[in-house]
């Protein structure tokens, strides 16, 4: 696969956010070297998140995200400034241009604090350096690091290709790679065992294993762990085969109420699901986004989000399923909204609870933007998965290896 071919979900992407008017596009258009991005002085000229697959020397491969005016007004206007907001959410590297003849104000402020809470390597860019008195660029510079604690701060002019090369040099040295939770190797020391329960049944693909399967027995592998795969109908021969009981039992999460009945108590038992929703930080938005589903009342309306758009082959579990289900643990009478694919609501105010999918079609980075849009709008969200053990009453259980990481 050639670089321009790496898929966008894996390049990392650099949020360019603003006021209007202060060069967003302009420094675009200087770090790419192409006249990509519309730039006019006219306010709001760029009205919706515009994304653009690059090759940037020493970065690789990129995508940079133009933004509207986080100042922008009106009723329009306040709706692409939440917008602009929420493209935090997809950012692995924030750019905050400011224009040296204006100051740092509210909107600055929030976008700030907002890359600070969700922990985003940010560059402050001090730009339209050319129409600026020495002294003015030097009070800027002070200021943004004196008062609000900005380690990085370049000054440009986008104009005439000022400090490009070092803000080039400046995103190239932060880094970007986030601190994930181990998948099992913190819970199986060297030389002890897991018995990871993998039924084979129509729904396996043919002659593998899936992703998350192999990952998990890589995993035990590093840390100088043993995995020992079974299927359902050999786990209670397994288990005998033990001098020890296994560290812990690991099963596919369609099997578990079967394999928690040949599981003894005493021995640990979770799911590929739970291990993966906590390998990806997202398991405590899940179990809390479970939680909620004791609080709904009559007349609540809840989202059921699909990431792929063929619901006949998820076996209506979205639309027939998971609404009964949902209907029955709760004995409430509840509105549900559908939607699927690509699309997902900007605005989540008037929902008590989003369900998603477990996210199959759907890229990490997609999954974790509407993870930390949900997060953003305090509405809970839970996933398939987590939800059907709550209702088959097996989450418990599942959840007791890693009640630490909740
Ligand atoms: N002198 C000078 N002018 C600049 C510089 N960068 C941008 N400008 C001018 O500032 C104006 C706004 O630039 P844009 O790049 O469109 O700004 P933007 O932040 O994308 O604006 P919106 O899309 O409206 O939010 C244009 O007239 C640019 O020519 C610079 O470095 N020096
Ligand atoms: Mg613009």
């Amino acid at each position: 696969m050639g670089l321009n071919n790496t898929p966008n979900a894996d390049r990392v992407h650099i949020g360019i956010f603003g006021r209007r008017n202060a060069g967003k596009s302009s420094v675009i258009n200087a770090v790419t070297g192409q006249n990509l991005a519309i730039v006019s002085e006219v306010l709001g000229t760029t009205t919706d998140p515009v994304y653009k697959a690059m090759e940037i020397l020493p970065l690789g491969p990129v995508v940079l995200i133009d933004t509207p005016g986080l100042d922008d007004v009106g009723e329009l206007g306040e709706l692409r400034v939440q917008k602009a907001f929420q493209v935090l959410n997809k950012t692995d590297i924030a750019l905050l241009i400011l224009d040296v003849n204006s100051g740092f104000s509210k909107e600055e402020e929030k976008l700030l604090e907002l890359v600070k809470a969700k922990n985003i390597p940010f560059v402050a860019v001090l730009n339209k350096t050319d129409i600026a008195k020495e002294d003015k660029i030097k009070e800027f510079e002070k200021l943004l690091k004196d008062k609000y604690n900005i380690e990085n701060v370049v000054s440009v002019s986008a104009e005439k290709k000022d400090g490009i090369f070092e803000l080039k040099e400046k995103i190239a040295s932060l880094n970007t790679e986030k601190e994930k939770s181990p998948i099992i190797s913190d819970l199986v020391c060297p030389g002890e065992t897991a018995v990871l329960v993998v039924p084979i049944d129509e729904s396996a693909p043919k002659g593998r294993l899936i992703l998350p399967q192999q990952q998990t027995i890589r995993d035990l592998l590093d840390n100088n762990a043993m995995a020992a795969v079974t299927q359902v109908t050999t786990l209670a021969k397994a288990l005998e085969s033990f001098k020890e009981p296994p560290k812990i039992v690991v099963t596919d999460s369609q099997a578990f109420k079967e394999v928690a009945k040949i599981v003894p108590e005493n021995v640990p038992l979770t799911s590929f699901s739970i291990l993966f929703a906590r390998h990806k930080g997202e398991l405590s938005t899940l179990v809390n986004g479970v939680k909620a589903m004791d609080n709904l009342k009559d007349g609540d309306t809840v989202l059921i989000s699909e990431g792929c758009t063929h619901h006949r082959q998820c076996n209506d579990i979205g639309s027939v399923k998971i609404p009964n289900a949902v209907r029955k643990y709760t004995g409430k009478n509840l509105n549900f909204e559908f939607t699927s694919g690509g699309e997902f609501p900007l605005d989540l105010s008037k929902y008590s609870l989003i369900i998603h999918c477990g996210g199959c079609m759907l890229n990490e980075r997609e999954m974790k933007y509407r993870i930390a849009c949900a997060n953003d709008a305090g509405i809970p969200m839970v996933n398939y998965g987590v939800l059907l053990a709550q209702v088959n009453g097996i989450l418990k259980r599942s959840l007791e290896p890693v009640e630490k990481d909740i």
